[in-house]
């Protein structure tokens, strides 16, 4: 049957913060300029190989007045890697635990970050260098409502400019300048970049940094392709501002998903100078870096805050002044005080302000140390299953929210909202 209704009230008592954020509608009229990093993981920032720095823009972006960093923010992707993390972006959605929903669910309607600023006038697009059908963007576009999908037909991409998966990153920003520029504003961009992908490949001229020296190649060479994606950033920051767009536009930057996967663990310990990386640290591992830069807001700090790709939409939404109650996601607006305090990971593993779950085992976040499970149970039900732990009050949730999601999807129950209709209902 239809579980809208049911839905509905679990996001209401669950999910959506009470209250507006200070943050809502700082950036109300601007150009929304989103880019997904390709493959750039958290534990980069900040960090050196061979003496160097690995990512000296962030870095500096870090420390900007006009910056708010995330340093706790997870990628909660699952097969479908790019594509789920637009769709956790666009939808505050979880994506399926099988296969990728932009592909067995393209065609399913969805109430995504496009079709909602259009009512507010907004124009849409996204760039990126790749072929139109991959992870069958074109179709999953056309469902998103988005208005553009400039995909490599739009670039001019030969030998010369190309290296692994196609064009490299520092030429794709400079040819999409002219695209952004002759773009009707207010408009809501998303970059997806390239050259920082599985197997890390990168032309000798294009390397800063040299690569890090360990068993694992794949690890040794994803530094210098992270360091050229982010002089790529430096140098669309600076194209931004030549062409005057920069001032008008919040610039935001997610890395998408891990790029080095628990193959290469050994070597990672080694970088990271632990003895062994365990279900926790793994974990741990899966956080990606989040920037949201306004020009000119001067009041950017760092935000420690347990938070995720499914946490964008509310916080885009809101940072834009739009409101948008009737909405059905389950994310939360970064920026707000009450929020749920965790964020699930597709595996049903779950970070929370103080526990990790992973693997069915429960972590004191902070220490990395194993949280006592109670021995005495408070509860019948609790008598007959034996133990309890305390990650399994949120660990219900997290099952929950999942399968809403999920049964959303697989039933395509937003056929059955009428998002416009309630909004003028209210009214
Ligand atoms: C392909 C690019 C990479 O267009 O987005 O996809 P990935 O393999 O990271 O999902
Ligand atoms: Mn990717």
């Amino acid at each position: 049957g239809n579980e809208i209704p049911e839905i509905k009230d679990y996001i209401e008592e669950n999910v959506k913060v009470t209250e507006k954020s200070d943050m809502f509608g700082v950036a109300e009229g601007k150009n929304v300029i989103f880019i997904n990093a390709e493959s750039v993981q958290g534990f980069v920032v900040g960090k050196e190989v061979n003496g160097q720095e690995i990512t000296p823009f962030l870095n500096k972006l870090v420390e900007d007045e006009d910056t708010y960093y995330f340093d706790n923010f997870f990628e909660q992707t699952g097969q479908g890697k790019t594509s789920d993390s637009e769709f956790l972006v666009e939808n505050s959605l979880y994506p399926l635990s099988r296969g990728a929903v932009f592909f067995t669910h393209g065609g399913n309607e969805y109430h995504a970050l496009p079709e909602i600023l259009k009512e507010e006038d907004y124009f849409s697009a996204v760039l990126h260098a790749n072929n139109k059908s991959f992870w069958n963007r074109d179709g999953m576009y056309r469902s998103l409502n988005l208005d553009h999908f400039y995909s490599d037909e739009a670039y001019e991409i030969t030998d010369e400019n190309s290296v692994g998966w196609g064009l490299k990153d520092k030429p794709y920003f400079e040819q999409s300048i002219k695209y952004l520029q002759a773009m009707e504003q207010p408009f809501y961009t998303k970059f997806i970049t390239l050259t920082n992908h599985f197997p890390f490949e990168l032309d000798e001229e294009d390397k800063s940094i040299e690569p890090y020296d360990s068993n694992s190649n794949t690890l040794n060479n994803y530094f210098p392709t992270v360091r050229y994606a982010d002089e790529a950033m430096e140098e669309f920051f600076d194209h931004l501002k030549q062409a005057g767009l920069y001032e008008d536009s919040i610039i935001i930057i997610m890395g998408d998903h891990i790029g080095i996967s628990a193959n290469h663990n050994r070597a990672m310990s080694m970088f990271l100078d632990k003895e062994e990386i365990t279900p926790y640290d793994q974990v741990q591992l899966l956080k990606v870096p989040l920037f949201i830069h306004i020009p000119g807001h001067g009041k950017g700090e760092t935000i420690s805050t347990v938070s995720g790709q499914i946490d964008l939409k509310p916080t885009i939404l809101s940072l834009l002044g739009i409101e948008h109650k009737n909405d059905i996601y389950f994310g939360n607006d970064l920026f707000a005080k009450n929020r749920k305090g965790y964020i699930a990971l597709r595996n049903g593993d779950f970070v929370s302000d103080d526990y990790l779950s992973t693997a069915g085992m429960c972590y004191d976040v902070h220490t990395g140390e194993l949280a006592d499970v109670e021995e005495e149970a408070t509860s019948e039900e609790e008598a007959t299953t034996g133990t309890s732990s305390p990650c399994d009050e949120i660990a219900e949730k997290v099952e929950l929210e999942l399968s809403y999601s999920d049964n959303i999807i697989y039933g395509d129950l937003f056929r059955f909202v009428d998002f416009a209709e309630e909004k003028q209902v209210e009214k």
